[in-house]
């Protein structure tokens, strides 16, 4: 479709459920063989399962909070949307929630709360947390503003009420600007797509915030943007190891070393791969890969499902996975509605 197409807005929210469902089995494994990855791909297509047998995980849970309020306030509203995390939460605890967010989600339960981004800023002796918490769940911002500004500050608000460290929330701002531009089919020139999120991404980190806290972590001075020039550097080469992915970029629970990560996976997943399948498309390319790595797979797939679903659209994703996955149809059905509420936006760049 063309840009900002409904297929594109239903491949993103849709291929990021499957992401979070289909890659929590590998969640947290050190090594991951290709094999491994293809079978259990391949057990999808079983029809005697089917009907959402693969539960998602926190990443779809808040995801679904995000796009929920959006909806229902037509915009950002961060009451709204804290009393989602916190009533998601205290209904369905047993989502893999990461040990220190927990914390925060308990507290926004609390009816005295004057200021719902307290709780987050209390995180980590009062650094924040800098997990990829608010990157997870990023994906609908870009799909309901259609200004880039929009999508850079909302993001960075909505990652704000859990994560308060700017090594945490300027990871959701990348993941959202990823899905952003891809929604306007800015991977067709997959290097402008780089130097595009690179550009945007040396604004977002040139402030105090950003530079103190990359200095506390020992971090490079802009820790996004090195690690996107990490990316465009593999992307440039021929032959790319597992090994060197992992070490380059990470394949861990920080945003830091998840989203340029996620990124790398659906740039390099855009061409045939030697050890997959030819009758993959890019879409399921992106999926294998992206599990492939190990580590936390659950949220590199949603991550790396939500920017690749917004390039290939809906038509893209197999529709035995989205049988396999809970939450799948929920997801395109919201699809249209973000679609609509976007489209009522003044159109922006
Ligand atoms: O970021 P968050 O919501 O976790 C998301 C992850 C995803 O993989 C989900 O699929 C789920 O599995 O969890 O939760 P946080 O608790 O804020 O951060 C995750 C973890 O990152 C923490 O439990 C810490 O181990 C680590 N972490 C930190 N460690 C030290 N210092 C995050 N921030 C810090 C820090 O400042
Ligand atoms: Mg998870
Ligand atoms: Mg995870």
């Amino acid at each position: 479709g063309g840009p900002a197409s409904l297929s594109r807005f239903r491949g993103a929210l849709v291929a990021g459920v499957l992401g979070d469902c289909i890659g929590g089995e590998f969640e947290g494994a050190e090594e991951v063989p290709m094999e491994s990855v293809l079978q259990h791909l391949s057990g999808l297509d079983d029809e005697t399962k089917g009907n959402g047998v693969l539960e998602y995980s926190d990443d779809t849970a808040m995801t679904r909070c995000v796009v929920q309020s959006l909806l229902t306030r037509a915009g950002f509203d961060e009451q709204d949307l804290a009393r989602r995390f916190a009533k998601e939460y205290s209904t369905s605890p047993g989502r893999g929630y990461g040990n220190g967010v927990i914390q925060v989600l308990k507290k926004l339960s609390s009816f005295q709360l004057s200021d719902v981004y307290q709780p987050a800023r209390d995180q980590f002796n009062g650094r924040g947390s800098f997990g990829n918490g608010g990157a997870m769940r990023t994906a609908p911002f870009a799909l309901t503003f259609p200004d880039r500004a929009d999508v850079k500050r909302f993001a960075r608000l909505g990652a704000m009420l859990t994560h308060s460290c700017s090594l945490g929330y300027n990871g959701a701002i990348l993941q959202a600007l990823a899905v952003h531009f891809s929604l306007q089919g800015a991977l067709d020139l997959p290097l402008q797509f780089i130097n595009d999120l690179i550009a945007e991404m040396e604004e977002v980190e040139d402030n105090k915030e950003a530079r103190n806290d990359a200095r506390i972590l020992k971090e490079a001075e802009k820790p996004f943007c090195e690690r996107l020039h990490r990316v465009r550097d593999l992307m440039n080469r021929s032959k790319v190891s597992i090994e060197e992915v992992i070490s380059e970029l990470g394949n861990g629970i920080a945003a830091l070393h998840s989203v340029p990560t996620a990124i790398f996976c659906v740039l390099h997943c855009l061409q045939p791969l030697e050890g997959l399948p030819e009758s993959y498309g890019g879409l399921e390319r992106t999926i294998a890969y992206s599990l492939a790595l190990g580590g936390d797979t659950d949220t590199i797939a949603c991550m790396a499902g939500a920017i690749a679903g917004a390039h290939y659209g809906i038509e893209a994703i197999p529709q035995s996975w989205i049988r396999c996955c809970e939450g799948a149809e929920d997801a395109d059905v919201n699809a249209e509605r973000l679609h609509k509420l976007y489209h009522q936006f003044p159109q922006g760049v």
